[in-house]
């Protein structure tokens, strides 16, 4: 790691802690995730819920930005509450303080517009898909986000491409937008607008198939509902969803990842019994 950028930490357990929920946990404790997902892509909507849930998020909603999303939803996991009730209304509950805005939304202004909102509320939320394609080449419409999770081509859209110096360009990235930036790939980066990084590299090439973006999105929102901050909350993500995809084995699919979240948990070797 010397080599590829100064006070690059490698991602592991000794880097973060993980929320610990002692006997008077109560699910809204735990943390409210709400996700703003899947405009006909339900299955990413889908997929961030059950990262969100088995990560530990207290209660997950699903807000549908249709009628047709929302009719689809419904027929999913039963403990996730589906809403049409746009964000502004959801809002009004000052427990909903973690959101996932992007998987499987449009490019398009009405995507922009609510994360707009979710920022000005002093919400924290993780930017993914649809929510970094609709900044476009404008990286500030990101700024207030907690968590900006782009793949190296959702990253070229926004920060323009990353020219060999992965670690610069994230670092860059974060102090331009005051987000914490996880840039995907074998060897994600994380990087915080303070200038710290770390690289989880505890990733099986076997997560590179659909949908497993989406859950890693769902998982960090939880570590931030719980009150983790943001780089470490992405840090453990990354590390979390790794550690379960190599309890996958080959053949994984994204659906796969969410189960395998409890034993990751434990294998990150910092959950007490009660
Ligand atoms: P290339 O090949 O380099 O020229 P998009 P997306 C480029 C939803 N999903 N990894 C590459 O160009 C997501 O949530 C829904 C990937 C490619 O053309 C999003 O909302 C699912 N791409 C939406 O689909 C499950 C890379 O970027 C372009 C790259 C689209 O997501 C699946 C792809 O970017 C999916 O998660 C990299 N490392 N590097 C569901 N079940 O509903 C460069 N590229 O067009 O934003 O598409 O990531 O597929
Ligand atoms: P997305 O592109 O949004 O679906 O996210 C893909 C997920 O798979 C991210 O968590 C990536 O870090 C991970 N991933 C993609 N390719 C690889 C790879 N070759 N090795 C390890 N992890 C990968
Ligand atoms: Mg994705």
């Amino acid at each position: 790691l010397a080599q590829v950028a100064p006070r690059a930490w490698r991602n592991g357990p000794g880097l973060w802690r993980l929320p610990e929920h002692g006997a008077a946990a109560h699910k809204y404790l735990r943390g409210h995730v709400t996700i703003l997902a899947g405009a006909g892509m339900t299955g990413a909507a889908r997929l961030a819920a059950e990262g969100a849930r088995r990560a530990g998020a207290g209660l997950v909603t699903l807000a549908a930005p249709d009628r047709a999303s929302a009719d689809v939803l419904r027929g999913g996991a039963p403990g996730v509450i589906v809403t049409e009730a746009p964000p502004s209304e959801l809002l009004e509950d000052a427990r909903r303080t973690a959101w996932v805005v992007g998987p499987g939304l449009p490019a398009e202004e009405a995507t922009l517009a609510a994360l707009r909102a979710i920022v000005a509320a002093g919400r924290r939320v993780v930017a993914d898909a649809g929510a970094l394609a609709a900044a476009g080449g404008s990286p500030m419409a990101l700024a207030g986000c907690a968590v900006l999770t782009p793949h190296e081509g959702e990253f070229a859209r926004v920060f323009g491409p990353v020219a060999g110096d992965r670690p610069g360009a994230v670092r860059r990235a974060a102090a331009l937008t005051g987000a914490v930036v996880l840039l995907k790939g074998p060897d994600t980066v994380i990087a915080a607008p303070d200038g710290q990084v770390a690289i989880n590299d505890h990733a099986p090439p076997w997560l590179a198939t659909g949908g497993t973006g989406d859950v890693l999105a769902g998982v960090i929102a939880a570590l931030l509902a719980a009150g983790m901050p943001p780089f470490e909350a992405a840090a453990a993500g990354a590390w979390l969803h790794g550690e379960a995809a190599l309890r996958c084995g080959p053949g994984l699919l994204a659906e796969d990842l969410a189960p395998r979240l409890p034993e990751a948990i434990r294998a990150a070797g910092q959950a007490r019994q009660p």
